[in-house]
């Protein structure tokens, strides 16, 4: 049974701070605009905010390519803002966690701008820099065949140094060397101690599992004879010293303060490999998202991720099986989420956004998430019912460098070897794009749905009229006071829905998501999700018999008929 902690039992609410609340009118969320909303996370129910990176940037990747640990976005704030958002929280009984990105920084970033300024800086090694190759033409070649996460190569040419520098992701993003005792110091130092000394309660902590790369740098294996470049996660995910680094983190920082932490770790499907980073004695991290659930819908491999493909329900199942069901008998941990800034929004993708399906597809997730075993993480807007921008809207209201790095590298495969490409990446991009979860939080009816008085740097939602924080509070049978009931009643039945164990009932049945979850006291619930437009039949009829109801989202909860995205909670006492 796992020992109870205050950041198990939590419910985290992920804010992101471009798009949440912008208090001054020019079109940006902001720092004071959060203050503002505090009350309203409290009254939901939410005890820690995890706040997406609010640090200085030149905004390449929305605060992901930070130019300065130790400073605020000037259009978020100030530092001292922060100070006043963390005892806001504090006051409250609540927590705030900030993002820790740390794999890379801006190009903007001091470090960067000295390292880069001439080999023989004494900063050259903080970050990776390589001498060109030639073909057999004489052309200039990357040291690697690496793609990045954003398209195109992961190295960079720099004329002035006459060398390549690797980034994961944007050329803007420079990978920091991890390998360099003095930058990891540095990172502590700036990117940690300078906020947990202000009074914040962890961090969630960006590619988690990148720092440590194959640093001899080979090449990876041609999937793709066509491109030079070639996906290669494999070579800089999970690297030889990657647990060595996290725990030197942990025994240096985190270990002296009373703080959680959750790692993004993508790309690691064995259970076991994930036990290293999140059993408490390996003294790493607390826990960790995985997205096997989040990549239900994408292509295959990074090139592909943006081609879409269909799902099926048994491959759900399988998944939050294997994730509810790996830390039992450990001293690991979980957790349970379904939407973040990376992803389309849940109810678009895994349940239905269309008028007369979007309520109820939303009541189910929250059924579905509520009742899962783990620490539990909402994403602005969800707690509303937030849907994916319409499908009309045209690419240029996609504003993620991702999505427009993908679309112009398809529209360049379309004229030349995959002449389909264009419109299944915009089919996809419809479904999956980062830029879903970014639009402005719908707060009332007013202009901008409250978000700003200015001009939104992205354009709010057609359907903000319905879909708002106004409207909901006043309606019992809205989403957000559905959500509301919810988050309450997770708590009643911490032992059953946080702690609890975690089992599938068939799990072949390709027409409904049934589990049971067992608490340590022989209290049982039976949850009942049907995850389609179509009412399907409800197998699970004999074994309610004699349990009574706790929660549905439909009326007629006594039928043998599941209705389209109904769901039901049963117990068996
Ligand atoms: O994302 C990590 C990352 O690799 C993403 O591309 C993610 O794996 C992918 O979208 C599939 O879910 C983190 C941040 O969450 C993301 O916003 C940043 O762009 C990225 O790192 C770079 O910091």
């Amino acid at each position: 049974q796992h020992t109870a902690t205050w950041w198990k039992d939590a419910t985290v609410y992920q804010v992101y701070p471009a798009s949440f609340k912008d208090s001054d009118g020019d079109g940006w969320g902001d720092i004071p605009g959060i203050i503002s909303k505090v009350d309203y996370l409290k009254e939901l129910g939410v005890d820690v905010v995890w706040l997406s990176p609010m640090f200085d940037s030149p905004q390449d990747d929305m605060g992901y390519d930070i130019s300065d640990y130790e400073a605020v976005y000037p259009k978020y704030g100030t530092v001292e803002d922060i100070d006043v958002l963390v005892k806001a929280c504090h006051d409250r009984g609540m927590k705030l966690i900030l993002d820790l990105v740390v794999n890379h920084t801006s190009i903007e970033h001091k470090w960067f701008k000295e390292s880069s300024s001439s080999k023989d800086n004494p900063k050259r090694d903080w970050y990776f820099w390589r001498p060109p190759r030639y073909d057999e033409k004489g052309n200039r070649l990357p040291p690697t065949n690496y793609r990045s996460y954003f398209a195109d190569s992961a190295w960079t040419w720099d004329e002035t140094t006459q060398e390549y520098y690797l980034h994961l992701y944007a050329a803007s993003q420079p990978d920091l060397n991890w390998e360099n005792e003095e930058t990891r110091n540095a990172i502590y130092d700036s990117a940690m101690r300078f906020w947990l000394d202000r009074g914040v309660d962890g961090f969630r902590v960006d590619t988690v599992n990148k720092y440590s790369k194959h640093v001899d740098f080979r090449d990876a294996p041609i999937v793709d004879p066509s491109n030079f470049i070639q996906p290669a996660t494999h070579l800089y995910c999970n690297g030889p010293r990657i647990h060595e680094f996290l725990r030197e983190m942990h025994d240096k920082v985190l270990s002296n303060y009373d703080v959680f932490t959750v790692g993004e770790l993508s790309l690691t499907p064995d259970p076991i490999h994930v036990l290293e980073y999140v059993s408490a004695s390996e003294k790493q991290l607390d826990m960790v998202f995985q997205f096997d659930m989040i990549h239900l819908g994408m292509g295959h491999g990074l090139e592909d991720k943006y081609d879409p493909t269909e799902w099926k329900l048994s491959e759900m199942k399988q998944i939050i099986a294997k994730w509810q069901k790996f830390i039992e008998g450990t001293d690991g941990w979980t957790t349970a989420f379904c939407e973040n800034h990376d992803n389309g929004r849940a109810i678009s993708r895994f349940g239905s956004d269309e008028p007369e399906f979007w309520q109820a597809s939303a009541k189910l997730l929250a059924i579905f998430m509520i009742t899962l075993t783990g620490t539990l993480f909402l994403y602005q807007g969800q707690e509303i019912g937030m849907i994916n921008m319409p499908s009309e809207w045209p690419i240029e209201e996609y504003k993620d460098i991702e999505a427009i790095n993908y679309y112009s590298e398809a529209e360049r495969l379309s004229k030349t070897t995959d002449p389909t490409r264009k419109e299944r990446i915009m089919r996809g991009l419809q479904k999956l794009a980062r830029d879903h979860a970014r639009l402005p939080m719908q707060w009332d009816c007013s202009p901008n749905a409250g978000f700003t008085t200015g001009i939104p740097w992205m354009r709010t939602h057609d359907r903000y009229n319905k879909i708002n924080v106004e409207v909901e509070e006043k309606d019992p049978n809205s989403v957000l006071s559905f959500w509301k009931q919810l988050l309450a009643l997770r708590k009643d039945y911490r032992d059953l829905f946080i702690y609890g164990i975690f089992d599938l009932v068939d799990p072949e049945n390709e027409d409904t998501f049934m589990y049971t979850k067992l608490s340590s006291n022989g209290q049982m619930a039976l949850v009942a999700l049907n995850f389609s437009k179509d009412p399907k039949p409800f197998t699970g009829v004999d074994r309610c018999k004699k349990m009574k109801l706790l929660v549905s989202n439909c009326k007629n909860w006594e039928s043998e008929t599941l209705q389209p995205f109904e769901g039901r909670v049963y117990l068996n006492f």
